[in-house]
């Protein structure tokens, strides 16, 4: 089988305290090969994921946060395709596989064209985060991009609105705004579930897939990186902040789980 290096080509954006963990002086290098290489739009692909030291050796330290030993996010140039993945979803993750620092997961592009792969996962009790651009072979190709700037959306039997109390976001300005549920009667619901860790996931990318980040709901109080922490927010209101390092268009898609169902909505942002 061939195997392939995509080359990195992500700059990563600075993070607040919110954003899932920061990336600091000494992090570990992700590279992400494909098999088959390239992938193919409706066809299974391995994703392997290895992190390595500035040595190029194995990245000593890996552990599993939130129960995962590496959080894989997966989005479309055209905005419209979005994965949450770990390889524990794929069966099991032994001590071994931490300690080589290799890990895989699987998927099945639906459409041809570029995509980001964004990690983020924990060694030695600190944050860090990689991504790498792939390009998927075959059809059919992505449409055109994503254009709906609709606020509340359904998700299943749900209503998920977006609220941006300060109007759009100003590059380089923290981003306050706030997620909204509420059940098909326009009800709010008050019994959101913790999923892997958090009241709710936001994965933010910009449409050229230059920038992305992957944060939490805003609690005002530091946590430590990688841990665990209580749940805050029940519904319907989960606050998030966000910095855009630059102006243009950004999809944000969030995850929250009630009734065991992790449900994902996506938005879109025009940043100033
Ligand atoms: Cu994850």
């Amino acid at each position: 089988m061939r195997r392939f290096i995509v080359p990195t080509l992500l700059s990563l954006t600075a993070c607040g305290p919110d954003a899932h963990e920061h990336s600091h002086e000494g992090a570990a290098k992700l590279t992400v090969s494909s098999i088959p290489h390239p992938p193919a739009a409706g066809l299974e692909t391995r994703l392997e994921l290895s992190l390595t030291d500035a040595h190029g050796n194995a990245a000593a330290g890996l552990e599993r946060s939130h129960g995962r030993s590496i959080h894989v996010l997966l989005a479309s140039k055209d905005l419209l395709t979005f994965a949450h993945l770990h390889p524990e979803d794929f069966g099991p993750v032994g001590e071994a596989d931490l300690a080589a620092a290799k890990l895989s997961v699987r998927y099945s592009f639906p459409t041809a064209g570029s995509y980001l792969a964004f990690a983020d996962w924990c060694r030695k009790g600190m944050g860090e985060r990689g991504a790498s651009r792939l390009d998927v072979a075959g059809q059919p190709a992505q449409a055109s991009p994503d254009g709906d700037f609709t606020r509340v959306k359904a998700v299943g039997p749900l209503k998920v609105a977006l609220h941006l109390p300060g109007g759009n976001p100003v590059a380089g300005q923290e981003a306050h705004f706030e997620l909204d549920v509420r059940d098909g009667s326009s009800a709010p619901v008050t019994d959101l579930e913790m999923y892997l860790g958090a009241e709710a996931h936001l994965f933010w990318v910009k449409e050229d897939l230059s920038v992305a980040s992957h944060g939490h709901p805003h609690t005002g109080a530091a946590h430590a990186h990688c841990a665990d922490r209580a749940q805050v927010y029940f519904g319907p209101k989960v606050p998030f902040r966000a910095t855009f390092p630059s102006p243009g268009r950004y999809k944000l898609w969030l995850e929250f789980q009630r009734g065991g169902q992790v449900r994902t909505v996506g938005y879109l942002v025009d940043v100033q």
